[in-house]
Parts: C-alpha cells; structure tokens; sequence
C-alpha cells in the first residue's frame, strides 16, 4: 500500500463519493461482456497459475487468464504464415467484407466491449465507448480501402514500355498494444492489415487480456460468419517473453508496436537485425501553445480535456502547457477552477470524468515527477490522492489532476509521465515557444490555441511544431482515424491509422513492361 504523498498539495478538489463496485460486481459483469459477445475463455480464480486480470478502479485481481505457452506461441505464429498463403491471394474487396463483419460485430456490441475497456483500463464510460467507436470507424476506413489499394503508372522514360507500382500482402503483422488504448490500437492495426492482404498475431497488454478475448472472439465470429480462415488473426496472451517471440521470428514481417521508448529501443533493433519492418508508436510529451489571441474559452476546454481526460493517461494527452507571459495567470487561474470542478472516481459512474491511475507503479511515478518538479521550482496546484468513496480500498488509486508552474523546461518537464500532470510554462516570442514545443525528445502531437492565421499557420510549417501532430485550436489527444497516426524523434516515426498509413502494411514492387519488339536500356546505355 502506498501512503498519500505529503509533497503533494491539497486544493479541496470536487470528487464524487459514489460507492465503487465490488471486486465480484467486477467480475459479474466481465463475465457477462465476455458472455455477450461469444469469448468462451476459461477464467480462473486470482492467484491461479496464468495471467492475473485485474481492475484499476478497486485495484483487486479480478480472474487468472490462460496464458500463452512458449509452444502454443509457436503454433499461433505457424498457424498465422500458413493462412496468408490463402489470404494474400484473396480478392483485397473480399477480405473488407471480413472487416465490415467485424465492424457490424463491434457497432452490435459496442457496450460490452466498452465495459471491458472500463473494467481493465479504467476509462470513463463515454471514453470507453468512444474508444470502441474508433474501431468501428477504422474497420469502416478499412473496408473502403479494400476497394482503393491503388498502385501508380509511372511515364517510362523508354518506348514502348510500361512502368507500374503494385501493392502486394507482407505477411504476417505482429501487433503488440499498450493498456490505454487496448482495442482501437489493435483495430486500427488489425483492420487495415486485413484488408491489405496480411495476417496478424495479436499481443495485447498483460493489463487488458479480457479487452483481447473479447476482440478476439468478435473477429473469429467475423471470419466464421463470412467464411474467411480462423487464423488471419491469432491472440497471444502473456509477458515480455510472448513479446519477445513475435519480435524475433523471422515470419513476422512487420511488428507494429506501441508501448515506452524504452520498449521501441529494444524492438526496433532487434527486428531491424532480421530486416524486419517495424511501425513504432511510443512516447509522447505534447504541448500546446497558447498566443494571446487566443480564445480562452475553448483552450481551457481543450487543455482540460487534453490533460485531465483518459487520467492523462494517452500517448497524446496534453502534458505541457506554453503560455504566453500575457495570458498564462489567467489561464492557470481558469484550468485550475476547471480542474476542481472535475469528478474523480468509478469511471462507470455516470458523472465522473476522472477515473483511477492503472496501477500502483504509475502512482508512484506521479509523485517522483510532482517532487522533482516541485525541487526545480515548480508550483503544484492539485495532484493528491483522493478516496473516491466509502468503498475505496487502497489498492486503487485515484488522484486529481496536477497543474505545475515551471519556472523552465528542467529535465522531469522533457519526461513523460503517464499521469495527469500539466506543466505550464510561459514564453515571449512565438520562436521561443515553438523552441520550447520542440526542445523535448519525442514528437507525436502538438496544438496552437490562436486566432492569427499567421501564427497557425507558422506553428504548422516546416519550421514549425515538429510533431506527427500539430492541431490548431483543438488539444492534442483525440485524433479521428481518418489521419495518418504516429510521430517523430523518440515516439519512433511509424504511422498508423488513415490516410496512407496502409502502406506500412504491404510490399511494394515496380514493374517494368516490354511492350515493343525492341530492347531499348535505360539511360541511354548501348550494349552490343
Ligand atoms: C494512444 O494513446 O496510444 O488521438 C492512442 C487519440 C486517440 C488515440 C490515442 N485517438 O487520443
């Protein structure tokens, strides 16, 4: 157990006090999620050999999970090669029809999945099924590219000759997810792979592995319902070893990661060691400018939302603030107004808008990164912990969100801590602040808060936000699929998601057409 932290600030926050379910309502209404959409998984009482399966919003353990032997691994990963013998040579229109099943599948169990979600991340209900929704939308994104996975004519620079691109299958896709987003990652992944002719072996967050037996058995009643082979998508369910199985077989042509720079700085050598492909999603420090025409209505909600949804637990939630000197006390004074009018607790509960930190690990790394903050200077507003409710038992942890005055950009602000901590900075010059937007390590998203066309349109140019993201008055988390996903420097430089992310997925070959009865070489070369 961890005790409240005393470095921390009380500021007399808004919590709910609603009674937190029990560890066996938890449980009852996995079990029925699961029920409803077809997963057959055998769960185990806590403390059984497997995968323990837990809850952040009582911090119990909640079931043990099968977990993935070392040769079951093996078989999936066999299994997997041997269907995209089939698949790649599978009209590209037929393989959406899949993915539409799958999208029907998800809009029929919309709720159950998001229920899941709630239970092993802890996100608010709304997000939850928002978070499902973007599966759906992928899987809608997906179905439509089936039809559009177009190659280019090129003009050969010889007569008589044709020059072309053609968009072949990879193989099989390893995807490995992270806890936050345990579904839409996958999907975005599993649904564009599909229809791009790939077959995929899925290793979810040891966090989440009902979220996956759920996605799982939703898929596998796709393929069963449209007649497409069982194994175009595997599960694997299990620790860094299962990781590490997919990272270094040979017959996982591209691994899809999202995870810790930490974990991307492992994988994305190993695999390149094989000339594997790899797509990297990892961590991100995101910030957002705010000039002083601003419209401070809407910053304040986009900055709140950015920074305190999802319990700044998003790759793309908003961790720094970069205030011009003019607007930057008013804006503290507003956010943190904002942020005591917030509702922390059981992320089921209808009001709240906060709900728990995922585990003990992440806690505690929010305290380190409020008392080094505090030590360079910072002033911390909020950030304690608080009991959501007479049930509240302390293995779960539930804090209010942190606002931070930085006196500058010290070391623990160029960190990312997966905790809602907002530090606020402030500049002079719009130089300076895309300096300071751009001094951290990673680069995955970015927002302006102007209404100076100059100064948004400079925030997106080439000397601009050097991010994969860069929004104009909206905050930082919350893309749509339709965009390309991913970002630069440290967050690993892969893309994920719409646009033409579906590239990643496939293997590309140029072909050179003879149609006349000469052989002309090209640039002009005379050979006998
Ligand atoms: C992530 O946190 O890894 O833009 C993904 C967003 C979501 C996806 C976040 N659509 O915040």
């Amino acid at each position: 157990m961890t005790t409240r932290a005393d470095s921390m600030q009380t500021t007399g926050p808004a919590t709910v006090q609603t009674e937190l379910p029990t560890a066996d309502a938890l449980r009852e209404r996995a079990r029925a999620a699961l029920r409803a959409v077809g997963a057959h998984a055998e769960l185990d009482a806590p403390g059984r050999p497997g995968l323990p399966s837990g809850s952040p919003i009582t911090g119990d353990v909640l079931f043990t999970v099968p977990e993935t032997s070392a040769t079951q691994a093996e078989a999936a990963i066999a299994a997997a090669s041997e269907a995209f013998t089939t698949w790649r040579v599978t009209p590209a229109p037929v393989r959406g029809a899949l993915v539409a099943r799958l999208g029907e599948l998800l809009t029929e169990h919309n709720a159950d999945v998001a229920d899941l979600v709630t239970i092993e991340a802890g996100k608010i209900t709304s997000e939850a099924l928002g978070e499902v929704q973007e599966m759906i939308d992928i899987c809608q994104f997906a179905v439509g590219l089936s039809r559009q996975l177009y190659g280019r004519t090129i003009a050969s620079e010889r007569p008589g000759h044709r020059l072309m691109e053609t968009w072949h299958p990879l193989g099989v896709v390893g995807v490995i997810t992270a806890f936050n987003f345990p579904v839409a990652v996958w999907a975005w992944n599993t649904a564009v792979a599909l229809v791009c002719g790939d077959t995929v072996v899925w290793k979810p967050s040891e966090l989440t592995p009902l979220t996956a037996l759920a996605c799982q058995a939703l898929l596998e009643r796709a393929a069963a319902d449209v007649g497409a082979p069982r194994e175009v998508g595997r599960l694997l369910q299990g620790g860094r070893e299962i990781g590490e199985a997919l990272v270094d077989d040979p017959r996982i042509a591209l691994v899809s990661a999202t995870g810790s720079v930490r974990m991307g700085q492992q994988v994305g050598p190993r695999v390149a060691q094989r000339f594997g492909k790899v797509l990297l999603e990892l961590g991100g420090n995101n910030a957002a400018v705010v000039t002083p025409s601003a419209d401070l209505d809407l910053a304040v909600r986009g900055i709140v939302f950015a920074a305190a949804g999802t319990a700044g637990q998003r790759c793309t939630s908003l961790r720094r603030v970069i205030a011009h000197r003019s607007v930057a006390d008013t804006l503290v004074d507003r956010i943190t107004t904002a942020y005591r009018s917030l509702p922390v607790g059981d992320p089921s509960a209808e009001s709240t808008l906060v709900g728990p930190l995922i585990h003990a690990r992440s806690y505690r790394d929010m305290v380190g990164a409020l008392e080094q903050a505090r030590s360079d200077g910072g002033e911390i507003i909020g950030g304690e912990r608080v009991s959501p409710g007479p049930e509240y038992d302390e293995s779960a942890y539930y804090v209010t969100p942190a606002v931070v005055r930085m006196p500058a950009q010290t070391a623990i602000v160029h960190a990312e801590t997966f905790a809602p901590i907002l530090y606020v900075l402030t500049y002079d010059s719009l130089d300076e602040a895309i300096a300071m937007n751009n001094a951290v390590p990673q680069g995955l998203s970015s927002a302006i808060f102007t209404t100076d066309m100059r100064e948004a349109e400079r925030f997106m140019a080439a000397d601009g936000s050097d991010c994969g993201i860069a929004n104009v008055n909206i905050g930082t988390s919350g893309a749509e699929i339709g965009g390309a996903f991913g970002g630069e420097k440290q967050t690993g430089g892969g893309r994920e998601s719409g646009s033409d992310s579906w590239k990643a997925y496939m293997r590309r070959a140029t072909n050179t057409v003879n149609y006349s009865s000469d052989l002309p070489l090209a640039q002009g070369v005379q050979f006998g």
